[in-house]
């Protein structure tokens, strides 16, 4: 009995794995009635602010040693039964431009500020005011990270949150949680911050 169990959760999660390789909204509604979510996010912020630290963090549980990003990388992370497209974008100036390819479908944004890089604050500010004047992303989640809290030099959240100017944004879900992909604070609570999103989303539709 317990060798069939097996094997017929082995065929669902065959079945859950084509489904989500389909793609489109045929596949992921299949996939959603099967049971399992698939949750497309994509991780922005300037270059440097640690996108592909926290993503590796995040998905194997270890600081890696990362180089610039050129183009992207995508990981899966499951997280409480939700299973995260998580894309991760070059920040360079010259690869910005980019980033509006990738909107299509997102159902929330990460994004990571450099708390030590004061000098850029403003540059990120505007970034991230582009980014949510897209029309394609005007109901999607926002979870900013004011990532590497672990530097004594780093600016509080509060102090982020006011330059960015959070606290008028009144029509969207968001949050900005302090972060380190270092030592891996915040990390998981920003994770949970996103399932319970997504839930509430699911069930106000
Ligand atoms: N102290 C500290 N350093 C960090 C943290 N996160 C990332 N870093 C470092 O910051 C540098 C840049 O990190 P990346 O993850 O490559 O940055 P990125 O945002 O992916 O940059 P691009 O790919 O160029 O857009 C690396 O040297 C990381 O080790 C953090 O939380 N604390
Ligand atoms: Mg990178």
């Amino acid at each position: 009995m317990f060798i069939e169990k097996r094997a017929l959760n082995e065929i669902y999660k065959k079945i859950n794995e084509v489904l989500l390789r389909m793609g489109g909204t045929f596949g992921r509604l299949l996939s959603h009635l099967w049971g399992q979510k698939e949750i497309r996010v994509l991780i922005l912020g300037l270059d440097g602010a640690g996108k592909t630290t926290i993503l590796y963090r995040m998905q194997v549980g270890e600081v890696i040693t990362t180089v610039p990003t050129i183009g992207f990388n995508m990981e899966t992370l499951c997280y409480k039964n939700i299973k995260f497209n998580v894309w991760d974008l070059g920040g360079q100036t010259s690869i910005r431009p980019y980033w509006r390819c990738y909107y299509t479908c997102t159902q929330a944004i990460i994004y990571v500020i450099d708390s030590t890089d004061i000098q850029r604050l403003s540059a990120t500010t505007k970034e991230l005011n582009a980014i949510l004047n897209e029309k394609e992303l005007s109901n999607i989640d926002l979870l900013v990270f004011a990532n590497k809290q672990d530097a004594p030099n780093a600016l509080n959240i509060e102090e982020i949150s006011e330059t960015l100017n959070l606290v008028d944004m009144k029509e969207r879900n968001w949050t900005i949680i302090p972060t380190s992909a270092i030592t891996g604070e915040g990390l998981n609570e920003g994770l949970d911050w996103l399932v319970n999103s997504i839930k509430n989303q699911n069930n106000g539709s």
